[in-house]
């Protein structure tokens, strides 16, 4: 479970990182695994997503005792999983512009999003070191507490993710965003409402990770949701 300090930070910023999560072992272990899942797509791409990939690992880490406890912290007890996305971030390759999680999550009309509280949450996991250089996911701390009219004048309506422009800061927000630094196996935490997005990867590496979606029972997508991805699956 969260601690007190992680559960502040993530009132404050909308996101807690680095959680312990994987060994280095087990991370590389299971790298291999999407390494797999990625070479089997032809072309490889840079984001795969769990309808593609028939793999294994998906239902394996999805469902990771410590990374559901992290989890319950925020969702409460009951936990649906929605899906995974993978990105492997090729080196000099692209960025993903800043985004919600909102944009992509079933739209939640319920009381619990009129409280201002997270219905669907993101678990990033390294599967390798993340750093600035190889283009580690930024976020803007802070920005979950914004309207969604105060969102979109920022950042626009982004439902496109991938661009081969720098990311550019939008000036009329305060708060700088913060690197989310992670060694291989660690994990972050990451509001639905959070601003955030990732830079060019800069170095001769891939830069590969996952990021699993997850919802409180209050939603229910179904099978077709508009965003094409599967119905949720009670993971705990
Ligand atoms: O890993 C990345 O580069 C971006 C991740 C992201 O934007 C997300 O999970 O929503």
């Amino acid at each position: 479970m969260l601690t007190d300090a992680q559960l502040s930070a993530w009132k404050t910023d909308g996101t807690v990182c680095p959680l312990e999560l994987l060994s280095r072992n087990e991370a590389t272990e299971l790298r291999k695994q999407f390494d797999y899942a990625i070479a089997s797509q032809s072309p490889s791409p840079a984001i795969l997503n769990s309808r593609v990939a028939d793999c294994l690992s998906f239902a394996y880490i999805a469902r990771n005792k410590l990374l559901l406890d992290y989890v319950e912290s925020l969702l409460g007890g009951e936990i649906n999983y929605l899906w995974t996305d993978v990105f492997y971030k090729q080196p000099h390759d692209s960025i993903i512009s800043w985004h919600t999680g909102r944009t992509f999550f079933p739209t939640v009309k319920t009381d619990l999003a009129k409280a201002g509280q997270d219905a669907c949450v993101t678990v990033v996991v390294a599967l390798d070191d993340a750093y600035k250089d190889n283009g580690c996911v930024i976020v803007v701390p802070g920005t979950h507490l914004s309207t969604d009219d105060e969102v979109r004048e920022w950042i626009g309506c982004a439902t496109q993710r991938t661009d081969h422009k720098r990311l550019v800061f939008p000036q009329s927000i305060c708060r700088a965003p913060i690197p989310l630094i992670l060694r291989a196996g660690q994990m972050a935490l990451l509001s639905e409402r959070v601003i955030h997005g990732s830079d060019i990867n800069s170095t001769n590496s891939v830069r590969p990770s996952i990021s699993i979606r997850y919802c409180s029972p209050v939603v229910s997508p179904s099978p077709r949701q508009p965003t094409g991805r599967y119905e949720c699956i009670r993971v705990r």
